[in-house]
């Protein structure tokens, strides 16, 4: 017989079925006594395969042993009462019919040849990429290709786990399965898996297996960041930011970004929990200053959460107090005395200053003052406050310069006696004092001698003391002298001599009286006797008046 092409098996088959069904039938009712087989009997071959197909009879003289198939066959051997093809290319089930005749009547036989085949592609379809925890999620698989399919079915699986076994249909076949989004199944890996079952045919479990795909869930609440910022920030200077968000899955995975203005800060972000923190250093730059934004924002599973708070950056630089005049000393400002220094006071603007309780015109403007550096002048202090307001708080800062006036030097009379009466081996303190600046040296020397007495410290007083001193104060301003008189009077003082001398006379005048007396009651009562002793007493009384005489001076 020869071979039909593929293009006509169909219909030849069909044909030959229906000649063989109408016309011939019932099949081996003729023939009954013999049987004709076909081996193998329905087999299960992989496609493109091929197949040896053997008719053979125990009729024991059959005529005319043919195999009718639309499928390419070739004779390969026969015997007296069988014959074996060789059937090649097989794409698709088909069905083969062996016929023959045995004794004048026919016989025939079938064998249904089923093929397998793997399917072409198994796919999971890819998953959103982030998932909302609660939300359900469609698992969807396809499998294109694939055969037998009524011994092909299709999983769904997380990890190695089971979740839905449908036989394939449709092509490409679809199966799909629904899993509630929590989160355990962050991170999990869903995949899908094709299972050709032809462990019925002896030939095995035949499994194809698709990419796995992982899932990702979130929580992102709905509320707002918490943001912790200084509410003031003084350009030049670094504040801390702080931003946090609660409830957070997987909160290591979220994102967050501080930014100043339109300033990305550095930050440094804390996972603790479902608790995320980050945390930036703001650093006020001039060009920001005015009022500004801190934005946080959160971003968790393409979805973000923000917070704005406001900053207000502003500048305070100063207050600087200058001093101008003639300054002598620049790091501890001296001015001579008796010249003009102004004192002015400066800072930002919009800061208003008050130099010593006198207030600057307006904000920004300086304040001064004028002065003529006197002696009082030496370690005055100028105090300026300066005062800003920032968003309705008063920020305050004080800033004071010391002046120092070059003067003196100068001993005060009224601190110096310059009249001094001291008595002899007495101890006394000669108190005078200079003052000036710098500090001047101040002694004081006897004229006569040029000896050097101490000041300020106790010393014994002697007679060579007696004298004039010339003190003098020197410092680098200049010289000033004062006269001092040290009088010292030897200790035996004319009035103790006065006195002592009026209680001798006293005495003696007591004691003469005395003898006089006890002379005259004897004269009476006994002998009178001529007293000579009367002429002591003018002798005597003369003394007190010489020492008398010299008491002014
Ligand atoms: C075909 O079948 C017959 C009977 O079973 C057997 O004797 C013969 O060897 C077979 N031929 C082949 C090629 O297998
Ligand atoms: C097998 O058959 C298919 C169609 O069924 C055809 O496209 C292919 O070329 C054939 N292969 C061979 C080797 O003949
Ligand atoms: C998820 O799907 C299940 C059934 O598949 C249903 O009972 C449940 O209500 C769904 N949940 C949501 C949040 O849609
Ligand atoms: C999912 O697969 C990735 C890599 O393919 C692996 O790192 C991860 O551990 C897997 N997850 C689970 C839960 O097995
Ligand atoms: C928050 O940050 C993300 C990532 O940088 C960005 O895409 C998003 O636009 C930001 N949201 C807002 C409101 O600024
Ligand atoms: C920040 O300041 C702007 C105007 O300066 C204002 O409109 C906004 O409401 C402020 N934002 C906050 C959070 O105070
Ligand atoms: C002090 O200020 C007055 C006017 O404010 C000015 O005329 C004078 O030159 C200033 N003196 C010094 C030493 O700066
Ligand atoms: C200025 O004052 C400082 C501090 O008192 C002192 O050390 C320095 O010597 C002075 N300089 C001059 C030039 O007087
Ligand atoms: C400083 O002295 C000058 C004259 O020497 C005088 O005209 C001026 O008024 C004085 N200023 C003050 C603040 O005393
Ligand atoms: C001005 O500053 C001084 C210190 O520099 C301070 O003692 C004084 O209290 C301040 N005055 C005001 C009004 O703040
Ligand atoms: C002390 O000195 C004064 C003159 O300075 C002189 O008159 C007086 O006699 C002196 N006194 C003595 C005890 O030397
Ligand atoms: C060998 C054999 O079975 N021959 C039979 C063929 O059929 C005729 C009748 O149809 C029989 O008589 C033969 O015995």
């Amino acid at each position: 017989m020869v071979p039909l092409g593929p293009l006509h098996g169909a219909c030849c088959t069909l044909l030959i079925s229906l000649l063989l069904g109408c016309c011939l039938l019932p099949p081996g009712i003729q023939g009954q006594e013999y049987l004709l087989r076909v081996e193998p009997q329905d087999p299960v071959i992989p496609a493109r395969g091929s197949l040896l197909v053997n008719c053979s009879t125990d009729c024991p003289d059959p005529e005319l042993i043919t195999l009718e198939t639309s499928l390419l066959k070739e004779l390969v051997s026969r015997g007296p009462n069988w014959v074996a093809f060789q059937l090649s290319n097989v794409t698709a089930d088909s069905k083969v019919l062996c016929a023959s005749f045995c004794n004048g009547s026919q016989m025939t036989s079938s064998s249904d040849i089923t093929v397998y085949r793997f399917p072409e592609r198994v796919e999971l379809a890819p998953l959103s990429p982030w998932q909302p925890v609660g939300e359900n999620l469609t698992l969807r698989c396809w499998v294109a290709g694939g055969a037998p399919r009524t011994h092909l079915s299709v999983l769904l699986l997380r990890g190695e786990e089971e979740l839905s076994r449908q036989q394939a249909v449709g092509e490409p076949a679809e199966v799909t399965t629904t899993v509630l989004a929590n989160r355990d199944n962050h991170g999990a890996n869903f995949s899908c898996r094709s299972e050709l079952d032809l462990r019925p045919q002896g030939l095995g479990l035949f499994q194809n297996s698709s990419a796995p795909r992982q899932l990702r869930t979130f929580v992102l609440p709905a509320t707002s960041p918490r943001l912790t910022v200084p509410r003031f920030l003084e350009v030049g200077t670094s504040g801390p930011l702080a931003c946090s968000l609660d409830k957070l899955f997987p909160a290591s995975e979220a994102q967050v970004q501080l930014a100043l203005g339109n300033q990305m800060l550095n930050t440094s972000v804390l996972s603790q929990g479902d608790t995320l923190t980050a945390t930036a250093t703001a650093t006020a730059s001039a060009e920001q200053e005015g009022a500004r934004e801190i934005v946080c924002n959160v971003t968790l599973g393409g979805e973000s959460r923000e917070i704005r708070k406001n900053l207000t950056i502003y500048s305070f630089w100063g207050p600087t107090v200058n001093l101008s005049g003639t300054i002598v000393n620049l790091t501890e400002p001296t001015v001579p005395e008796g010249t003009t220094v102004n004192v002015t006071c400066a800072a930002g603007a919009r800061v208003q200053v008050t130099l010593d309780g006198v207030p600057a015109v307006a904000p920004g403007q300086l304040a001064q003052l004028q002065i003529n550096a006197t002696e009082r002048d030496d370690r005055r202090s100028f105090f300026c406050n300066a005062t800003l307001e920032v968003d309705g708080i008063i920020l305050r800062r004080n800033r004071s310069v010391q002046l120092h006036v070059l003067y003196g030097p100068k001993i005060d009379p009224a601190k110096c006696p310059q009249h001094l009466t001291w008595k002899d081996r007495t101890i006394h303190v000669l108190q005078c004092q200079a003052r000036g600046n710098p500090e001047p040296q101040l002694q004081c020397l006897q004229e006569s001698s040029g000896f050097q007495v101490p000041i300020g410290i106790p010393f014994r007083v002697r007679l060579n003391y007696n004298g004039t001193y010339c003190c003098r104060a020197v410092s680098s301003q200049g010289t000033h002298t004062l006269t001092v008189v040290m009088n010292v009077q030897d200790r035996n003082s004319p009035v103790v001599t006065i006195f002592m001398g009026v209680l001798a006379i006293l005495g003696l005048v007591t004691v003469i009286a005395a003898l006089l007396y006890i002379f005259r009651v004897r004269k009476r009562n006994d002998i009178y006797h001529v007293n000579q002793g009367s002429t002591c007493l003018p002798l005597t009384s003369k003394r007190p008046s010489e020492v008398l005489g010299r008491e002014p001076s």
